[in-house]
């Protein structure tokens, strides 16, 4: 028999990596999926099989974090050995916007997982995507031992997260870990985070398809590292003899204004000529520098991070150029409005 694995927020850049990586692994994985009236499958269409053609390696379940009653159901339906909780309203800067709906989801929707796993009666293990985040105004480098002091509503509400997921640990002996991951990118990030934002922008303005990118703070310091590395550290979480809490980090600090001049040079082009400067993307309070110290992960994982920095960017850019001269990529640009008035953050 194979192991199962419920994965929430599969259709995420975080949660079709982690798949493809349980599936090459053996196991069965099961999505679950947000109803919409477009498709939001992108990032796991390529794993998904026709059932009809057989037992089928990815099962995609409709259900919503914010219903408890449903994630009960689907636990006691498919009785997964282990779930990673990856659902959230993940963005910073939309979380001062929608601060109430963050708290629902990326707060509360971990205690209404806890309560399903714990309601369905089901043995297994659970990973909880906590986040640098938490640190906020803590200064670096950040490991399992610094206090947390949170910046937004999403860092509060991932602060949540991460005590109720130790408070399962110790109330009721669930093996539930933190993976407390520093930012992690890929050509799969959402395009508004600022990363891919500005590999997006790079490639179009070579191709002669825009001008510009206008971008908010540039001094801000980040710890980025690449997506399907990150992955596999999750899952090296899931099969220690105890359950703990790990950062999970390259150690490596960029400014995004470094992160910027790297993406640009890929292409050949100055980004100082092209970045311009919106206040609209600054955040009320910033979170100055995140550099993540993964000691204990590199120890009790045997984990390390293998790509840095500059070697990100040129990922980034390279599998934009590629996709953009393939004709996959949207022709919208990424600081256009989505629809009328919505900023794209
Ligand atoms: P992401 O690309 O934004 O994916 C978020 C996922 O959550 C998507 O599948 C999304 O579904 C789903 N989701 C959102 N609201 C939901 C709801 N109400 N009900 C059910 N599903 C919902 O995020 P990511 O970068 O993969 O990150 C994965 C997790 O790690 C998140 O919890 C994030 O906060 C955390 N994290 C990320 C980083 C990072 O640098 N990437 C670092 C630390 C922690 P749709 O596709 O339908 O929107
Ligand atoms: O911002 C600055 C911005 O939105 C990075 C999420 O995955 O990682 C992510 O959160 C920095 C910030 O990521 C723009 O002010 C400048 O200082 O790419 P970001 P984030 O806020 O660090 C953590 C670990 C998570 O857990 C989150 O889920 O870049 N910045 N100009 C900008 N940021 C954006 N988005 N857009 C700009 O135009």
């Amino acid at each position: 028999m194979s192991k199962r694995a419920l994965i929430t927020g599969v259709t995420g850049q975080d949660g079709s990596y982690l798949a493809e990586l349980l599936i090459d692994r053996g196991y069965q994985v099961h999505g679950v999926i947000r109803r919409a009236s477009t498709f939001n499958t992108s990032r796991v269409d390529h794993l998904y099989r026709d059932p009809h053609d057989g037992d089928p390696s990815l099962v995609l379940h409709h259900g919503e974090i914010t219903d408890g009653s449903r994630l009960t159901s689907l636990l006691a339906q498919i009785r997964p050995d282990e779930v990673y909780h990856l659902a959230a309203q993940s963005h910073v800067r939309v979380s001062f916007d929608e601060p109430v709906y963050t708290s629902d989801v990326t707060g509360l929707g971990t205690v209404r997982l806890l309560e399903a796993i714990r309601g369905a009666g089901v043995d297994c293990r659970f990973y909880q995507a906590s986040s640098s985040e938490m640190f906020g105004a803590a200064p670096p480098p950040q490991s399992e031992t610094t206090p947390f002091h949170p910046r937004s509503p999403y860092a509060a509400a991932k602060a949540y997260g991460y005590w109720i997921t130790r408070n399962y640990r110790e109330s009721y002996g669930l093996y539930a870990v933190n993976g407390i991951l520093f930012n992690h990118e890929s050509p799969r990030r959402g395009s508004t985070f600022v990363t891919r934002k500005i590999a997006i922008a790079a490639v179009r303005i070579k191709l002669g398809l825009q001008d510009s990118v206008h971008l908010g703070n540039l001094d801000a310091v980040r710890d980025w590292g690449y997506a399907p590395e990150y992955v596999e550290a999750m899952w090296r979480m899931l099969q220690q003899d105890e359950p703990d809490d790990y950062v999970v980090a390259t150690g490596t600090a960029l400014s995004v204004r470094r992160f910027a001049e790297y993406a640009f040079e890929r292409v050949g082009l100055d980004w100082r000529e092209h970045v311009r400067f919106d206040p609209r993307y600054v955040r009320p309070t910033e979170v100055d520098a995140l550099v993540g110290d993964a000691t204990k992960a590199r120890e009790k994982l045997g984990w390390t991070a293998r790509v840095h920095g500059r070697e990100l960017a040129n990922i980034m850019v390279d599998a934009e150029l590629s996709a953009l001269r393939g004709g996959l990529v949207e022709q919208r640009r990424p600081s256009e409005p989505v629809t009328a008035g919505v900023t794209e953050w």
